[in-house]
């Protein structure tokens, strides 16, 4: 196996709507601040997309969108891999390959098949059911060490750590085991409308989310409208899933300011105060990233290039893998 200098981080997001603050706190800001320290591999997940039933002009859309939103948020393409998963075909050749390595045993148990599977109850593909092998394949191709995700992902990280055990057992020391990084805060941010669920991007009820490029009029809104208990002290209470919790993360996420601080700030001033103030800081933090945003969505020849080249390397690097597996497996 080949020794790299630095360790490999490998994460990837579905391009299938636009982004989410869920996604920008669970995912994309935890990218950008590993891009000094490792060797960062990132990817939009468009193979992954498909598993729901998508609109073709909407789905080349938003990868454009997407590649150029993440690259406002601080993913650099001259300082990591950035690339589009549908332009690396060793992506889908490995996932045939994992697919006749994996139970179905194992797949049933995945909870975000039971959850999409009972959402799209008009389109349960095999797709579904065997997203958990094109994952496997999209880490296990880079020699991936660690998998920066969100909590609901961690279980997609535990099988594809449990497919490359089994392979290197039946065929040798061929993948390096990845571990997932779960960020301490903001993991999971929950819904705005019902804290029992996470933020979507595909949620039906638009103001349980909030979009990375949602207007400042409109992120005030939804704060506002955001569930909260009863209660009206702004106290983070330990273990249970309120709405006034996952505003007091989303609030710390943002400011770096802790449980405690926020306490004190907010003593006796009210939801609707810190209401107000959660949603100034999320302004605030995407304000720039929207500025950005609107210049590169229009600098088309930038973006192609980047794109270009992240795949040249992505599939350099991804064929050396495919390659030491055939071998393997005897094909
Ligand atoms: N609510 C969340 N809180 C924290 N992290 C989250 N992530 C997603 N939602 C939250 C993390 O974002 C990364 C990319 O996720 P994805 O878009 O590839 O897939 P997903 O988890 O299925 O996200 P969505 O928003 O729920 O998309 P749809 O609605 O299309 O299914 C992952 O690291 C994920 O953990």
């Amino acid at each position: 196996m080949i020794k790299y200098k630095k360790k490999i981080v490998f994460s990837a997001i579905q391009p299938s709507g636009n982004a989410t603050l869920g996604n920008y706190l669970g995912a994309i800001k935890n990218w950008r601040d590993m891009q000094d320290e490792y060797d960062c591999i990132f990817a939009l997940a468009d193979l992954h997309a498909i598993t729901v039933r998508q609109k073709p002009k909407e789905l080349k859309e938003n990868v454009i969108r997407n590649y150029a939103l993440f690259i406002a948020c601080g993913i650099e393409p001259e300082k990591c891999n950035f690339f589009i998963q549908s332009h690396v075909t060793a992506h889908s050749q490995l996932a045939w390959i994992l697919n006749c390595h994996t139970q179905i045993g194992e797949l049933s148990r995945m909870t975000q098949f039971k959850d999409k599977s009972k959402q799209h109850t008009e389109n349960i593909n095999a797709g579904l059911f065997t997203y958990p092998c094109l994952m496997a394949a999209d880490i296990l191709l880079y020699d991936t060490n660690f998998v920066p995700v969100g909590r609901d992902q961690k279980q997609h990280v535990e099988i594809a750590r449990n497919i490359a055990q089994r392979f290197n057992s039946t065929y040798g020391e061929t993948f390096i085991l990845p571990e997932p990084l779960i960020p301490k805060l903001g993991a999971k941010i929950m819904s705005l409308k019902n804290p029992e669920k996470k933020m979507s991007k595909s949620s039906l009820d638009e103001d349980s989310t909030i979009f990375i490029l949602d207007k400042p009029d409109l992120i005030i809104k939804k704060i506002k409208r955001a569930v909260t208990d009863s209660e009206s002290s702004v106290k983070f209470t330990e273990n249970e899933t309120t709405g006034i919790n996952n505003l007091i993360v989303i609030y710390s996420c943002i400011t770096n300011k802790t449980f405690l601080e926020i306490e004190i700030e907010f003593e006796n001033k009210g939801y609707g105060f810190f209401k107000n103030k959660v949603a100034e800081a999320i302004i605030e933090k995407f304000s720039s990233i929207q500025k950005k945003f609107d210049l590169l969505i229009k600098d088309k020849d930038f973006l192609e290039k980047c794109q270009k080249e992240s795949t040249r390397k992505a599939s350099e690097k991804a064929s050396i893998t495919l390659s030491r597996i055939y071998e393997k497996i005897g094909l």
